[in-house]
């Protein structure tokens, strides 16, 4: 667990704290190694150090490009300390080992973003120094690898608090950071390269993604765009198998990704569901007694909108569901499988591209998510908060009855997957109605009751479809006017997080108007 760290090699283009760090780890007792420019900095702060061609026996040449790629670096960096054949290799040829390695490289993506002409770009790929750092943190079980500046207080903290030993935790903690250093830096080299190639793909440096596929455009017919894979093995549209159509688009890809973790957010041993989706927004969500039932309980939410949409479904397409589907015209369906005759109905409408993920994505399980913003990438982690692992707060005089408890949990479930502000209509397991992306709340709520009456109106119904359904927000009501605007469209329940400054003024409004509201306690926001 704990290793001894007695020979330290360093190597940093960037200099920054090197000498009080190279003291540091000499007072210790570490002996130090290091190259050229690296070497002469800390000799000449009087501190004992070695050059690297004393323990190669082999002069930097080729400018440096060649100095430390070397058997007596990469062997004291590779060796495994406690496997007999490499001891004896190293006693054979004379390889000491490497206990910490001080590594920064050469600075391409400034030199890059300098401007520099290409030949000093070139140069500036530092080769010696991610091999290095590869090795070392490969054999993390033995060695600790720095890559980063900020890191050396650490890591004399480290030795101070373990009697001059790295512990394998920190050890491991470094690889990783390493591992993600050496990513991003070649990510940066092939950007610059493809920038410089006019590349049909945007440059792409966030990380280890894997370009699998060049779309014809993107958003847009004058934007380029490229699917990048990240290897996460979740089903879903990057994993899929696509069994008929043209190639997705860009739009498409996007908008099939959010119909297929929307529906998965609904179990399929519980019941069979379906989502439609249209500009990355549910236009109808519903639960049904197949999963025929369930397309054409969605559908009823907005029929209107539902054209041209993907749809995604939690079971295997059968041949009722997809009759149902191909009757209108729809881009995409995405399930974790299908049965023969589905296939052959899909089959009918050359167009339609039908994808099989093989499973559902895990609503629960953790993941990354990037959102890129000028000059930057935001990062977080995948929203996997769950209705049913929170615990409801009934804050009004009435509780909700069981149906509108099923209800409310539905809708709470489809707002996670609606764009903020989210207002989310919904009667016996299905949408009715769907407010997506407004600047305010109480505009989402009405917007979502005016396509509920569209609805009604379209099929001929007497009332709107909201008499008597529940209401979910993705976030609280600020006012009592959002909630007010829900019932006065017939919401008879309502689901929120809550904690709003003003809560006691809406719980006392919903009080008034006789809703039934619970507090999850938990926000989905989703821009
Ligand atoms: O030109 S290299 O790719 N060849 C090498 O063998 C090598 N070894 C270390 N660059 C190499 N380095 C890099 O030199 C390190 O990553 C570091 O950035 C730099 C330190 O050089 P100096 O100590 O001469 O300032």
């Amino acid at each position: 667990e704990l290793v001894t760290v007695k020979r330290a090699l360093l190597s940093v283009s960037d200099k920054t704290g090197l000498i009080d760090f190279a003291r540091a780890l000499s007072q210790k007792g570490i002996e130090l190694v290091s190259t050229g420019g690296t070497c002469k900095a800390i000799a000449e702060a009087g501190i004992a150090v070695t050059d690297v061609s004393e323990v190669t026996g082999f002069p930097e040449i080729m400018d440096g490009r060649v100095k430390t790629l070397h058997p007596k670096v990469h062997g004291g960096l590779l060796a495994i300390r406690d496997d007999a054949e490499h001891a004896l290799a190293m006693e054979e040829h004379g390889i000491e080992r490497i206990d910490l390695l001080v590594v920064n490289l050469y600075p391409f993506e400034e030199t890059a973003a300098s401007g520099a002409d290409a030949a000093t770009v070139i140069e500036n790929i530092d080769i010696g120094g991610p091999a290095m750092i590869r090795a070392g943190a490969k054999n993390h079980a033995y060695v600790s690898v720095v890559v980063d500046p900020a890191d050396y207080a650490n890591v004399l903290e480290a030795l101070d608090a373990h009697d001059g030993k790295m512990p394998l935790e920190a050890r491991r903690k470094l690889a990783a950071k390493a591992f993600a250093r050496t990513g991003a830096y070649d990510a940066a080299v092939s950007g610059w390269f493809a920038q410089e190639l006019d590349d049909v793909t945007p440059d792409y440096r966030a990380f280890g993604g894997k370009l699998a596929e060049v779309m014809r455009y993107g958003e847009n017919p004058h934007q380029k765009a490229g699917f990048y894979k990240t290897g996460e093995a979740r089903p879903g549209v990057s994993t899929a198998r696509q069994l008929q159509g043209k190639q997705l688009s860009y739009n498409n890809i996007n908008d099939t990704d959010a119909a297929f973790e929307l529906v998965s957010e609904f179990d399929p041993a519980r019941t069979p569901a379906v989502a439609i989706i249209k500009h990355a927004n549910p236009c109808g969500v519903a639960e049904g007694a197949s999963l025929a039932d369930a397309y054409r309980k969605a559908l009823a939410c907005d029929p209107v909108s539902a054209f041209g949409g993907i749809v995604a479904l939690n079971g295997k397409l059968d041949e009722e569901a997809a009759a149902e589907i191909v009757k209108i015209f729809t881009e995409v369906i995405i399930a974790p499988d299908a049965d023969e005759a589905a296939i052959a109905m899909v089959a009918k409408k050359k167009n339609l591209r039908l994808l099989l993920t093989g499973g559902m994505a895990d609503p629960r399980s953790s993941g990354v998510f990037f959102k890129s913003v000028s000059g930057g990438l935001l990062v977080q982690s995948r929203d996997n908060g769950n209705i049913d692992d929170v615990e409801l707060k009934v804050v009004t005089k009435r509780a909700p009855s069981a149906q509108e408890l099923a209800d409310l949990k539905f809708a709470f479930r489809v707002a996670k997957h609606v764009k903020s502000n989210a207002i989310v209509y919904v009667k016996d397991g299905a949408t009715v109605g769907v407010g997506a992306g407004q600047m305010s709340r109480v505009d989402s709520a009405r917007i979502a009751a005016r396509k509920a009456l569209d609805a009604a109106e379209a099929a001929g119904l007497a009332e709107p479809l909201t008499k008597g359904c529940v209401v979910a927000s993705d976030a609280f009501f600020p006012f009592a006017d959002g909630l007010l605007s829900a019932a006065e469209a017939g919401a008879t329940a309502v689901i929120q997080p809550g904690g709003s400054m003003r809560d006691d003024e809406v719980i006392a409004a919903a009080d008034e108007a006789g809703l039934a509201m619970v507090m999850t306690g938990m926000r989905h926001f989703r821009h």
